[in-house]
């Protein structure tokens, strides 16, 4: 007898309403080490959330992260829910088939299958493999006097950033409406990778941010994506979503919060 696959004994034992599958390969310079990987994590991976979900609980509703990483050389500013994609890396090339595959379950299996286009969202939470976490905690350990400067690449690149905790309420409020359909989430604004380090600096009071970073071109990607940011009428209007968190207000919490952390983990 062929063993069932642990995603059908998962929703088997677990019985869900709603499934968020939130799970990828998702460090986006990793999916040029790893673009076999990146492709089975980030892209059939959904397929196979998706063929279970079918075969044991078809009625619960189906939540796909896809990314903003999927516009990649935007076609349009700001970018909405009808913005052609160009993903720029193998992450948002995988990504763009899972928005797909979800959107085709929705269409031919009358699902209730949706995608959040999440733009980036960011909280004391994120790993330090991303630019933000990487900033906050290379500012914190600064200030501390436990280092003399962050090493990073691109600072130009442009990113539209919110609080992960504001972009969760919406991926829950769209699993909560009539009708399935997909969202762009984000604040509608976009700092540089330079803002957000002059912004974190200031947090400890350092002015002269710049003496502290050295830039690395081997930090640099293959094919970058240079400017993002995201129109969230849409789910302004239906889902009655806003972020209520300033990307000032982002910043600092971080920042302070590795402060916090580092000075735990010396006691
Ligand atoms: O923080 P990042 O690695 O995030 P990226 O590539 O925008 O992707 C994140 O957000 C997506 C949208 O939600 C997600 F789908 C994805 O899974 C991930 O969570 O890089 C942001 C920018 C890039 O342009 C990068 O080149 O920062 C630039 N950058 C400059 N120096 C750096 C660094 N990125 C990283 N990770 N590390 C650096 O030292």
């Amino acid at each position: 007898m062929a063993k069932k696959s642990a995603l059908i004994t998962a929703i088997e034992k677990s019985d869900p309403d709603e499934i968020y599958n939130l799970a990828a390969q998702s460090f986006v310079e990793t999916s040029w080490s790893q673009p076999v990987l990146t492709g089975e994590f980030t892209a059939l991976g959904v397929t196979r959330m998706l063929e279970a979900q079918r075969q044991i609980k078809s009625k619960a509703k189906f939540y796909q992260a896809s990314s903003s990483e999927m516009f990649g050389m935007v076609k349009e500013s700001p970018q909405n829910e009808n913005t052609p994609f160009h993903p720029r890396s193998p992450y948002g090339v995988a990504k763009v088939y899972g928005h797909w595959i979800t959107i085709n379950y929705r269409e031919s299996y009358d699902m209730f299958c949706v995608s959040g286009i999440l733009f980036n969202h960011e909280s004391p939470s994120r790993g330090l493999e991303f630019v933000t976490r990487k900033i906050s905690h290379g500012v914190a350990k600064i200030h501390l006097g436990q280092s003399d400067h962050v090493v990073l690449g691109n600072l130009a690149a442009k990113r539209d950033w919110g609080f992960a905790g504001d972009y969760v309420r919406a991926m829950w409020l769209m699993l909560q409406q009539q009708k399935p359909q997909d969202f762009v989430v984000a604040t509608g604004q976009n700092h540089s990778v330079s803002e957000f380090a002059q912004e974190a600096f200031k947090v400890v009071g350092i002015d002269n941010w710049q003496k502290y970073v050295k830039v690395s071109k081997e930090l640099f990607r293959p094919a970058e994506v240079d400017f993002l940011i995201g129109d969230a009428t849409r789910a302004k209007k239906i889902l009655g979503w806003q972020t209520q968190t300033s990307f000032e207000d982002l910043v600092k919490m971080m920042v302070e919060s590795d402060i916090e952390l580092l000075k735990k983990n010396s006691k």
